[in-house]
Formats: structure tokens, C-alpha cells, sequence
């Protein structure tokens, strides 16, 4: 069981490797700029077998024709990147911005709508019922997508011991201080069963252990799609260039209103002061200024853009990008195997000391066929209505 652990933990990335602040200037983007052409084409990393059933996806006729439950969002310009702090407060290696929220770039959105809260249960529910969609968590591994994303030479457990499952979270003692310590694959786990067999989903609470390829297929059937990094962010902000949470500025802890994330000491001890060690019910806690929901917090929340390390910098060759949707190819210096898929906004996991993923310029990824218990997204609209 422990090789299909770590094998699988070799597909979630749901670390926040601390790395110290080095902005990357004028001086070193001319050397980054080829890494540009690093990675894993997102062409030939993307599941069309799955691409092919979601394409099958009959949009409901009325969620299609309506944005119920969805928030405008005005066009506008803003600095997308990390933001600095308006004090010197707490700054611990894990609250600090990461290398890849760097260099600054000018972004101008189009308006959209976006869904004011994260998709539910009982939406999900819906839509399985309506399409007979089945999760990637639900369905068996697939041994051969897995080798194709190792390093060449690693050994593969056997096929007939991979069951369908997850990943968890469990606290740890100090000792077991790696993320690899912290996550199970589970068995059974799944968007019914968040915490495996024997435990059940609730109805308003985000729905969870949803891959890439889950949440594309529900955005199909509303009607609707992923947002970009780029518009995540400008939504998080609420208006506001110089917000470094979806809330604003006060700092993690201050207000009860803030979010859902983590309190106490990362991973070892979770006080539960805002009232929830796991999810929260969608829209417990006061929205941004665009009236959405959970934007820091709860869930961390899938986006449409392949994730690269130096997008930013490859961006910064523009003064003025228009509704960029990402670059083609995914790289990760880190894990060089793996195409992976952006997502936002942190989780119910986030801490000041490890990662602070609820900064709005935060940055996260997963490979697009896992999802894990505090994985979960929201929809977005073009268009008039
Ligand atoms: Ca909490
Ligand atoms: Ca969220």
C-alpha cells in the first residue's frame, strides 16, 4: 500500500514548497525567457478519452440560457502577481509570495459571470443524476496513465491491487512533517464518501475529490466553464489592486469573517476556530467585494490554464496581455513528468506557516485526473444576459 501512496503522491502536488522571495527582474527574465519552451505540450498530456465524453455532455437548456447563482464581474485592467505586504507582520517563509507569482504583468478582463460560490453537492448530485457522469476517484486506475507520467524505470505496483479511491488528509505528529506523511489514498474515497467509506457528503458543503476533467465535465453540463488563472485572480481581488486576500488585507486570524482555513500550528494541531476542521457550507463567511464566496478558503478551486512555472515571465513580454488563457505546455521543475492544471484561492488546509494559499496571487497545481479532499472548483460565464 505504501508504493501506491507514494506513487500516487507523485501525481498530487498539493505541497507548498517553501522557497525564499527572489523577484525575478529585468535582469533574469531575458535568461529565464527559453525555459518558456519547456514543458509537456498540454495537447498531448490531455485525456481525450475523457475529453471525448465530456464533449457528449448535453448542457442543461436552462442553466445554459440563465446566470442563476452567478455574479457580475466588470471589465477592468489590474497588476496580476504577487502582492506585497502593507506591513510587517507575521511574515513566515510560508506566508511569503512564491518565485512564480513573479514578474508583475498588466492584464486586462473582459466582464463575465462567475458563480458567487463554489459548486455544491447538491449541484454536483444534479448533474450526475442528469448525465451519469462518473469521477475519475470512482473509476479504476489506470495503470499505463500512471507509467506515462513517472520517471522512465519506475516500478509500477500491481494493477490488480489499484482500487478506486483518494486522497486524505490526517494530522501528523511533529516527526511527520512532509506532505507525503499527511495524505492517504484512500480506498472508497470519493465526492459521496469525503473521508472514505462510512463517511457522507453534505448537501451545501463544496463538493470535493473532483479531478480536472470532473469539474470540465460539469461546467459542460451548466452551461458554463472554467475560468482563467488570470480571471480567478481578478475576481479574488474584488476590485482591488492591493488586496492580498479575498477579504482584504487584516491579517489571517484577526477577523472570524475571513474564511475557512487553518488554524493552530500546520499540520500537526488544527484548533478549528472559525468553527470547521474540513469543508464549510458554500457562503458561511462574509464575500469579497464581488459578492463571492469562499474566494480565500474552503476549497481550492480548479482553473482552465496549464500551470508553467515561468508563465509570468514568459507573459512579461507584453505591456498589456488581453484575457490571456495560459500557456500551451506545462512545466514544473520540480515534478518535470507531470502536465499539470492550475487552481486558487487555498483550502481549509491553509496556514500562514506552511503556504497561505489564500493570498489571491497564491499558485497551486495538481496533475488534471486527481483531485483530493479539499480539491473543489466554481464556474464562470462569457457573454451578455
Ligand atoms: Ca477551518
Ligand atoms: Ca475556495
Amino acid at each position: 500500500m505504501k508504493n501506491i501512496t507514494l506513487l500516487l503522491l507523485c501525481l498530487v502536488l498539493f505541497q507548498c514548497k517553501n522557497e525564499k522571495k527572489e523577484p525575478i527582474g529585468k535582469d533574469t527574465i531575458s535568461t529565464a525567457l527559453p525555459m518558456c519552451h519547456q514543458g509537456i505540450p498540454g495537447e498531448e498530456a490531455i485525456q481525450k478519452k475523457w475529453m471525448e465524453e465530456i464533449n457528449e455532455i448535453k448542457p442543461d437548456a436552462k442553466m445554459a440560457k440563465e446566470t442563476n447563482g452567478m455574479v457580475f464581474i466588470p471589465e477592468g485592467t489590474y497588476t496580476r502577481g504577487a502582492t506585497e505586504y502593507p506591513d510587517e507582520r507575521n511574515q513566515t517563509e510560508g506566508s511569503l509570495p512564491r518565485k512564480d507569482e513573479y514578474p508583475l504583468n498588466n492584464i486586462k478582463i473582459p466582464s463575465f459571470y462567475m458563480d458567487a460560490h463554489e459548486v455544491t453537492n447538491r449541484e454536483f448530485e444534479k448533474f450526475v443524476k442528469a448525465t451519469g457522469w462518473v469521477t475519475i476517484a470512482e473509476r479504476p486506475i489506470d495503470i499505463n496513465e500512471i507509467a506515462k507520467q513517472m520517471p522512465p524505470g519506475t516500478p509500477l505496483p500491481d494493477p490488480e491491487t489499484l482500487k478506486p479511491g483518494s486522497l486524505v488528509f490526517k494530522e501528523v505528529s511533529p516527526e511527520e512533517n512532509h506532505f507525503s506523511e499527511w495524505w492517504t489514498f484512500t480506498a472508497g474515497a470519493n465526492w459521496k464518501h469525503p473521508q472514505g467509506p462510512g463517511s457522507m457528503y453534505k448537501a451545501d458543503h463544496p463538493v470535493v475529490h473532483v479531478s480536472w476533467y470532473d469539474a470540465m465535465a460539469y461546467c459542460k453540463w451548466s452551461g458554463k466553464r472554467l475560468p482563467t488563472e488570470s480571471e480567478w485572480e481578478y475576481a479574488g481581488r474584488g476590485g482591488s489592486e492591493s488586496a492580498l486576500y479575498a477579504w482584504g488585507n487584516s491579517t489571517p486570524g484577526q477577523e472570524k469573517s475571513q474564511g475557512n482555513y487553518w488554524q493552530g500550528v500546520f499540520p500537526n494541531k488544527n484548533t478549528g476556530e472559525d468553527g470547521y476542521l474540513k469543508t464549510s457550507p458554500v457562503g458561511t463567511f462574509k464575500p469579497n467585494e464581488y459578492e463571492l464566496y469562499d474566494m480565500s478558503g474552503n476549497v481550492w478551486e480548479w482553473c482552465n490554464d496549464w500551470y508553467h512555472w515561468y508563465a509570468y515571465t514568459c507573459d512579461s513580454q507584453s505591456e498589456l496581455l488581453e484575457n490571456p488563457s495560459g500557456p500551451s505546455n506545462s512545466f514544473d521543475p520540480s515534478f518535470p513528468n507531470t502536465a499539470q492544471k492550475t487552481m486558487r484561492g487555498g483550502s481549509f488546509l491553509c496556514n500562514d506557516s506552511y503556504c497561505a494559499g489564500y493570498r489571491v496571487a497564491a499558485r497551486m497545481k495538481s496533475s488534471p485526473d486527481t483531485g483530493s479532499e479539499h480539491t473543489g472548483f466554481r464556474c464562470v460565464k462569457s457573454g451578455n444576459y
